[in-house]
């Protein structure tokens, strides 16, 4: 077992951002670029129009964005590497300005007593792979062990807890069958077949970071509980189930892609696509399994119009017939349910299903923000009841035996929400668009007095 995860009584604490939407300096240093850059220029793409060539300018603005992850008073800061900083072209040619930029990055944690958690991958493909075919082809899956082994072997003495992907649900599916991420494309075969490749690039990655000497090595998941609304909704549940969960958790769990889930995508049926040794090189493979979670996703089937919040579009789920989600109030700016009980049960069966220590590695709520405190800074009350509630749930999972190690918070800033552009905030810390002046919210405060409580608990 790992002796780099957190392991100490109790949840330790983390706040998480991505490159992309954080970073700006899109063209700096040698930068090339990445799918995001290109999606978000195609106009029609991103609510507001906008993009993350700005984003919170953290690329300039490092230091004091350093300085609030450490006046949280949190152990681990979770962030993301951008691929194309690090190989503009996505393979080859390695920009040694890119790696800079995250030495600071790290050794500015280090110095201030934060671990690092690195994310290799959150989205940002260099647009020269996805010119080349993306994740649907398997030379991307090469092309990112590759730079997997280039960050770990100029990081890897000093960041000892890896993620390879984010969220590779979104990649696969939101990006190639329902278009509404980057590259934006609506081919259904295509988003199996990216499922696959994305599985594979982190098994191959996790191979040559064990190789190298690493031992906690994970991969984060947007896992969530699958609730029928009605027994008629069952089927449409289970289909939910394994394109949302069980493509990922089978390969790395049981080295399969499980029967029903073969049904819906043939694709990963097909010896053309998964060869020979793929599925032993992603089983087994981690060391660690990330939750991204903030929703329940209730499952229905009709034919009327409605749909559920962002990003749950029923066209992610290619072959889940007359698909619908219904959300239950109370909601968030997002559209998505706050249900606290979901979290806690989703860390009681993924403990049990995978027997591999976790951590929360996103949770948070975008709110409207509208309600201001005397001094000016956001009182956002909304907020850290939705925090509150969810710790709640992570601490009920683990007296019920989950091996839940850190609650990351998402997100330190507000920041570039994907297809939302700015116009939906989950930031503890409120970024002002025109000056880029941080003013931390109520939520921050209340996050840090947990997090300085629990750094008491255990130093004491
Ligand atoms: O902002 C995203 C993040 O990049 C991935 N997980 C979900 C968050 C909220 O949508």
């Amino acid at each position: 077992m790992s002796a780099h995860l957190p392991a100490g009584p109790a949840l330790a604490y983390g706040a998480a951002t991505a490159a992309y939407q954080v970073e700006g300096s899109t063209t700096a240093d040698g930068r090339g670029a990445s799918i995001w850059d290109t999606f978000s220029a195609r106009p029609g793409t991103i609510v507001d129009g906008s993009d993350g060539s700005v984003a919170c300018a953290s690329y300039e603005r490092l230091d004091e964005d350093l300085d609030l992850v450490a006046g949280l008073g949190v152990g681990h800061y979770r962030f993301s590497l951008a691929w194309p900083r690090i190989q503009p072209t996505g393979a080859g040619q390695v920009e040694a300005r890119g790696l800079a930029y995250y030495d600071r990055l790290v050794d500015g944690l280090l110095a201030r007593g934060v671990a690092p958690m690195a994310t290799l991958y959150h989205w940002d493909l260099p647009q020269p792979l996805e010119d080349a075919g993306g994740w649907p082809v398997r030379g991307t899956a090469e092309r990112f062990a590759d730079y997997a082994s280039i960050v770990h072997d100029h990081l890897g003495d000093r960041v000892k807890v890896w993620a390879t992907l984010n969220e590779p649900w979104c990649s696969a599916y939101l990006g190639y069958a329902a278009g509404k991420h980057a590259p934006g494309r609506r081919d259904p075969a295509a988003a199996h077949r990216a499922a696959h490749h994305l599985m594979l690039g982190h098994g191959l990655a996790a191979s040559r970071l064990h190789e190298a000497g690493s031992d906690a090595v994970g991969v984060v998941l947007n896992l969530a509980p699958v609730w029928p609304e009605r027994p008629e909704a069952e089927g449409a549940a289970h289909g939910v189930d394994a394109i949302l969960n069980r493509v990922w958790l089978g390969p790395l769990v049981d080295g399969s892609y499980d029967s029903a889930l073969l049904a819906l995508a043939p694709e990963l049926g097909d010896p053309e696509v998964v060869r020979d040794g793929d599925l032993e090189v992603v089983h087994g493979s981690a060391d660690w399994l990330g939750v991204n979670y903030y929703t329940p996703m209730r499952v229905d089937v009709g034919d009327d119009t409605e749909t559920g919040g962002v990003g749950q579009d029923t066209s992610a789920y290619p072959g889940v017939d007359g698909l619908r989600f219904r959300p239950r109030p109370p909601v968030t700016a997002m559209g998505w349910e706050v249900e606290p009980r979901g979290l806690e049960e989703l860390l009681v069966d993924v403990a049990a299903r995978t027997g591999l220590p976790l951590v929360v590695t996103e949770n948070g709520a975008a709110y409207a923000d509208d309600v201001r405190a005397e001094d000016g800074s956001v009182a956002d009350d909304d907020r850290v009841t939705y925090l509150r509630g969810h710790i709640e749930a992570v601490e009920r999972a683990r007296t019920a035996g989950a091996d839940v190690r850190a609650y990351i918070a998402w997100t330190l800033l507000d920041n570039f929400e994907w297809a939302e552009g700015y116009t939906k905030t989950f930031g503890l810390v409120e970024v002002d668009k025109t000056d880029q002046t941080r003013t931390p919210k109520a939520s921050y405060h209340w996050f840090a007095q947990l997090a300085h409580a629990d750094f008491l608990r255990i130093k004491v």
